[in-house]
Parts: C-alpha cells; structure tokens; sequence
C-alpha cells in the first residue's frame, strides 16, 4: 500500500531527488539529464533543456518522426489516401492507433480511416529499391479507390536506399491527374515525432493549403490548428462554434477532409489548439495570407470560455459578443453543478503529468478547477518556447538535428485578392488594446513553485519520482500505464483518454471530473502491492562510467 505524503504547506525542493536519480547515471549522461530537470520557480526565467536526441538505451516514451507525420497530424484526415512507403512493421502507426474519429459528410463520403495502406517492402526491394513497388501500389490505390489525394509516408529504410519519393509523388500526379504528395519523414529524421510535425506542416502547406479560393460562406470564419479529434473532441467543439454562429472552416486535422485544407486560407484568424505540432502552418498563412493567430485551450471550462470569448473579442461583433457569453454561461452552469458534488470528493490529491508536447500543460487547467495539485510534468518531445514560452525562440541554439529539417521561406502571397490587409490592420488595432497575438507563455510559469519540470522523462526517473512523491495519479500512455499501476498508482491515459472522452469543451470538463472521481475517490488502489515488493527480481547495474 502507498503511504501518502502531505501537500498542503507546498511542494518540497526536488534538488534531493534530482541527485538521487542522476547519480545512479554514468557521469556524462547524469550531466545531460539534469539539465532537462528543473525545479520551477514560476515567476523567473528558467532554461530547460528539450528537443534534444535522447540518450540511448534510456528508455524514453518518445515516438519516431514518421509517428508524428503520418500518425500524429496526417492520420486524423479521412480522405487522403495515405500510402505508407515501407515495410509493414510501420503500419501499425498507420492503423487507427490513436482513436482519431471522423464523421464523413454522407454516409457514402470517402473515410480512409479504417483502411491502413503499405508497399510493404521485402528484402528485394530494400536491396533493388523500392521506387517500382510504390508506383505500383499507388496506381492500384488510384483504380480501388480513386480518392482525390494520394499522400505518400517514407519510413526509415526508404531514406536509407534512396527512394525518391517525391519523384514518384510528381510522377504519379502527372499520370493519375490528382494530387499525389510526399512526406521525407523516415523515422530516424529529427530527434523525436515533432520533427515529423514540422515535416508535414511543411508539405501540407506546399501542396495542398490553399490550392481552392472558396467564397466566404459565413460572417466569422475560423480555423481550428492542432486538434487532433481525440475522443471526439473536435465534435464538441464544432457543436460550440455551429451554435455561436462561427464558421469552423478547416481543422488541422480532427475531422477534417482534404477540401477543408484547401480553402483554410480564406479565414480570418486562426486558433492554436497545440502549438507544438501546428505553430508552423500558423506562422506561415500569416507570412503568405496576413492571417494572424492566436493561442487558445479548449481543455478545462474556464479555459474553454476564455478562448470562445477572445474570439468573439477579435470579431468585435455585438450579436457574437452575447450569444458566446450565453453558451458560456448557460454551460459553465451545467459543469458547476458536476463540478460541485465530484470535487470535495477528489480536492487535494496530487497528480503528475508526462504527456507529448502540450498536453502536460492543457490538462493541468482541468485539474485545477477541481483543486487537484500537479506536482510534477513534463514533455515528451516539446521544445523550449512550450516549457518557458515563445520569447525563448530567438535564443534557442538551432543544432545539426534541427537543421536537418526544411525550413520553408514563406513570402507574401502574390494574389492581391488573397492578401489580407484588412486582418493586419484589425491586428494592429487589437495589440494596441492589450490583445494577445502569436503568443504562448509555456507550461512552466502557469506551475507551482518547487514543482519538477522534466523533459524526455525515462522509464527509471518515472519510477523514482513515483517512489518519491507518491502521487495520487500518474497521467501518461500505455507504455507506462501498466508498471505504474502495479504500483498501486491509477494511470490516466492523456493521449488516448483510455477510451473515454470527450475531454475538450465544456461537456469535455464533465467528463474529466467524471473519471477524476471514478480513479481518485475509490479505495481499491491501497489494496494493490506490486508485485516485485514480495516476489525476487533481478537488479542490474551500470559498469561503465562514459
Ligand atoms: Fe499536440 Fe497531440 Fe500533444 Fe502531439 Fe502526440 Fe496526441 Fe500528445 Mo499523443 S499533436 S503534442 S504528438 S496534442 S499523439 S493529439 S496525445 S503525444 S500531448
């Protein structure tokens, strides 16, 4: 059974169980670790290190680059036909994987979804190149299917042999008179999936942003940047912006179709849902199209009011300004009337948080609303702008890794038609009353003093942290889920959402608090004794010090 520790008078100094970890490591590692450890002091500016390779053999719960390509933003989109370039082990990124729902427009409209699509390339081709076999695979998708885009995903060995994928993506596109694109995303290519955030950004950009002009078809037209449809998410959300009267344009990419990603350049602002995986596109239609965009949360009530309310606030329309605050009203009293028998029940208790490049951050709104303490987060594979916020940038030291990545030189559109002044002109107007454009304060000054901010945690850190903290709730995925709470620890899943969710709006924060009381006010985790307490297990230890 855990023995809980006491909170209530602040978080003790992580500098003991710092050291503790780290000197259990050879002397470089332990040197490289500590400076992706900090102990948060909210209101001052903390350098922590991130978006670095990870150190071999340690365990991480990182992903690859070809993961956040072709699974993470690409795999929400139903219907591109997304051909993955390589053997079939790869698939199994490609295969519903992540709980992306979609709902077609008709019950007969394209969704790939279901399908996972693979050369799966032998021997003999890795040997003779697989150039020939992609072709193939993408005229016999083309005659099966014939959907209007055909994506292309290169997995490690495709960059290793050589294939031209791109070649093969102009070919075909030539041949087949739709839109076939390329994704150099093998695995290997950046140190974790945000490389293959970028890489898609890039491409989705260059091929399919803003290849329709579509006329406007409501009053205040929006797109929604990094939301993924996780849970069904994304469903909430539309049902907020339909009743609003918002026009919801283009998701990148939950529920999202490839027309929508066409014509997202004819909207007025754009909001960023994970800035992690998504800043580019944002960065970019504002450079091309004068777009501006700005950061929004939907995890939490009151962060859900907060965004709906800051963009009713750039439209500045007196009929959007009152129907937003009556949804917002009328919802925040359906989740307080939740929120007012689950959270005397689950307040004080503490949780923890080592989730992807955003969400260690969104979800700890949530947790305050019901008085949960975070205790301790971090990033899988964030980079410095999500730990410390976007005025790092400029100082973040760019390394061969980084630069291994295009970076696309974006320019003003050339069609007059398209560039929009009036948008940067109701920009300036805005900033100059104190609106926040293009900004992102990070996870690290919204967290408690003392707290452990951990990036690119390994799998003996989780261990020792929970043995340290002995926290209520873990939150990370099914690879940590499993060892933790044999622990006797609960494990929330935050990339899944274990198979519940929604979790995003405000029907989203009903269900949080919902699942908060079911894993945190119940007794059966003190009745659980890890195994490895009573039975032998095998101890190993470091002979090296590199
Ligand atoms: Fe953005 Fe994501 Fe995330 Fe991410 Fe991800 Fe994800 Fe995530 Mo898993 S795009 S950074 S690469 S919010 S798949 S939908 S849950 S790690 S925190």
């Amino acid at each position: 059974m855990v023995k809980k520790k006491d909170y209530t008078a602040g978080l003790p100094d992580p500098s003991e169980i710092i050291s503790e970890i780290t000197k259990q490591y050879p002397g470089k590692i332990a040197k490289k670790r500590k400076k992706a450890m900090v102990s948060n002091v909210p209101e001052e500016d903390q350098e922590i290190q991130a978006n670095v390779r990870t150190v071999p053999g340690i365990i991480t719960q990182r992903g690859c680059t070809y993961a956040g390509c072709r699974g993470v933003v690409l795999g929400p989109t139903r219907d591109i036909l997304q051909i993955v370039h390589g053997p079939i082990g790869c698939s199994f990124y490609a295969w519903l994987t992540r709980r992306n729902q979609t709902k077609p427009e008709t019950e007969t409209s394209e969704n790939f979804i279901p399908y996972a699509f693979s050369t799966d390339m032998q021997d003999e081709n890795i040997v003779f190149g697989g150039e020939k076999k992609l072709k193939q695979a993408i005229r016999e998708a083309f005659e099966l299917f014939s959907p209007k885009a055909i994506a292309v995903f290169s997995t490690c060995p495709v960059g290793l042999i050589g294939d031209d994928v791109h070649a093969v993506s102009r070919e075909m596109k030539e041949e087949l008179g739709i839109n076939v694109f390329g994704f150099s995303c093998e695995g290997y290519r950046g140190v974790s999936q945000s490389a293959g955030h970028h890489i898609a950004n890039n491409q989705i950009f260059k091929h399919v942003l803003g290849n329709t002009d579509r006329e406007r078809t409501g009053k205040f037209q929006i797109n929604l940047l990094g939301e993924y449809n996780i849970g069904g998410d994304a469903f909430e959300l539309e049902r907020l912006f339909e009743e609003a009267g918002i026009e919801l344009l283009s998701t990148f990419s939950g529920n999202s179709s490839y027309d929508s990603f066409e014509y997202a350049h004819t909207a007025d602002l754009n909001i960023v849902m994970c800035h992690r995986s998504i800043n580019y596109i944002a960065e970019m239609m504002e450079l091309k199209y004068g777009i501006p965009w700005i950061k929004g949360n939907f995890i939490g009530a009151g962060s859900t009011t907060k965004t709906l309310k800051k963009i009713a606030e750039f439209f500045d329309d007196a009929e959007l300004t009152k129907k937003v605050a009556e949804i917002c009203a009328r919802e925040e009293a359906k989740v307080e009337a939740v929120k007012a028998s689950i959270k005397p029940k689950v307040e004080g208790k503490t949780a923890m948080m080592f989730v992807g490049g955003s969400r260690a951050h969104h979800y700890q709104d949530l947790f305050e609303e019901l008085g949960i303490k975070v205790l301790s987060a971090g990033y899988e594979f964030a980079h410095r702008d999500d730990y410390e916020g976007r005025h790092v940038i400029p100082n973040i030291k760019i390394d061969a890794d980084t630069r291994n990545i295009e970076e696309l030189s974006v320019s003003k559109t050339e069609n007059e038609a398209l560039w929009r002044q009036d948008l940067v002109e109701k920009k300036a107007e805005l900033e100059k009353k104190g609106y926040e454009f293009s900004s992102y304060e990070g996870m690290m000054p919204q967290m408690e003093k003392n707290a452990l901010v951990i990036d690119d945690i390994s799998h003996w850190e989780t261990e020792k942290l929970i043995e340290f903290y002995k926290p209520d709730l873990f939150c990370a995925g099914i690879k940590e889920k499993y060892v933790v709470q044999k622990g006797g620890v609960p494990l929330k899943q935050l990339h899944s959402y274990d198979y519940g969710g929604p979790y995003a709006g405000f029907e989203g924060a009903i269900n949080f608090y919902k699942e908060m009381e079911r894993m945190l006010a119940t007794n059966v985790w003190k009745l659980v004794d890890a195994p490895w307490k009573s039975e032998p297990e095998i101890v190993g230890s470091m002979t090296i010090n590199a």
